[in-house]
C-alpha cells in the first residue's frame, strides 16, 4: 500500500506541476514598451508617455521611439538638449525615460502597472535594462542631469528592491533582484526614479527597457513537493497509507 501511495503521489505531483504551468507565466506585460499608443497627439514633454497598461504615477515619464512613430526619436528630446540622443532601445524600438531631480522642490518621476496576480510565497526576479544620460542636459527641466540615478521598485507601495545605478554613460546595463510574493497583494508594481546616491550633483535622467518579472525556476515544483510531503505526514497517523 505504501509503495502504491508513493507512486500515486508522484503522479499527482507531475500533474500538478504540468497543470499549473499557466499560473507561473510572467505576470507583467508590455515591459519593453513596444505596444500601445504613447502620445495620441504627438510627443509632448508635458504629457506622460506611458503606453497601457503602464500609467504615470508622478509627473510625466517620456517615451522614446527609435522609429520616431510614437515618441521621441533617435535625435532625443529637443527641449531637453537632445536627451538620450542616438540611444537605440535595449529591446525592440521603444524605451522609457524619467527623472529624479533636486529642482522644483524635489521630484521623482514614476510609473506603474497592475500585473496578473502573484502566487503568494513564490520567488520572482525583477530585471530590466537601465541607462543614464549624465551629460548635464535639460537645465530648464530639472537639470542639469549629471547623475546616474537608481530606480526603486515598489509592490503595492512597499519597497521590494532596487535597480542600481549605471557604471557608464549612455550605456544599457542589466540589473535584477529577487523578492518573495507576499500572502496578499494587488500586484501593482511601481518604478520610481531616484537621485544618484554618490554624485554631489545627484539629479538623474534614467532610461528603462525590457522590464521583466519572472517566476523563479522550480519554485512551483518545490511548493508542490512540500505540500505532498506535508500531506503524507498528515495521512500516517490515520492508519497505514
Ligand atoms: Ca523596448
Amino acid at each position: 500500500m505504501a509503495r502504491i501511495s508513493i507512486l500515486g503521489s508522484l503522479a499527482m505531483f507531475t500533474v500538478l506541476a504540468s497543470g499549473a504551468t499557466p499560473a507561473v507565466a510572467r505576470p507583467l506585460v508590455n515591459g519593453s514598451f513596444e505596444t500601445g499608443v504613447a502620445y495620441s497627439g504627438g510627443p509632448n514633454i508635458f504629457s506622460p508617455g506611458t503606453p497601457a497598461p503602464w500609467y504615470a504615477t508622478s509627473f510625466t515619464p517620456d517615451l522614446y521611439d527609435n522609429t520616431s512613430a510614437d515618441g521621441w526619436g533617435i535625435g532625443g528630446i529637443p527641449a531637453y538638449d537632445n536627451m538620450f540622443k542616438g540611444m537605440v532601445a535595449c529591446d525592440g524600438h521603444r524605451f522609457i525615460g524619467f527623472a529624479a531631480s533636486t529642482d522644483f522642490g524635489g521630484i521623482n518621476e514614476s510609473f506603474a502597472q497592475q500585473t496578473a496576480p502573484l502566487i503568494p510565497g513564490n520567488q520572482y526576479t525583477v530585471s530590466a535594462c537601465i541607462a543614464a544620460d549624465d551629460l548635464g542636459k535639460a537645465i530648464p527641466y530639472g537639470g542639469p542631469y549629471y547623475g546616474r540615478g537608481e530606480v526603486n521598485v515598489l509592490l503595492d507601495g512597499n519597497f521590494i528592491g532596487k535597480l542600481t545605478q549605471n557604471t557608464a554613460s549612455l550605456t544599457w546595463e542589466s540589473r535584477s533582484f529577487t523578492f518573495i510574493a507576499p500572502a496578499s497583494s494587488t500586484a501593482v508594481f511601481e518604478f520610481v526614479a531616484q537621485l544618484d546616491p554618490f554624485n554631489p550633483a545627484p539629479s538623474s535622467y534614467i532610461a528603462l527597457d525590457d522590464i521583466q518579472i519572472t517566476p523563479a525556476p522550480g519554485t512551483l515544483a518545490l511548493v508542490g513537493l512540500a505540500g505532498l510531503v506535508a500531506g503524507r505526514r498528515r495521512t500516517r497517523p490515520g492508519g497505514g497509507v
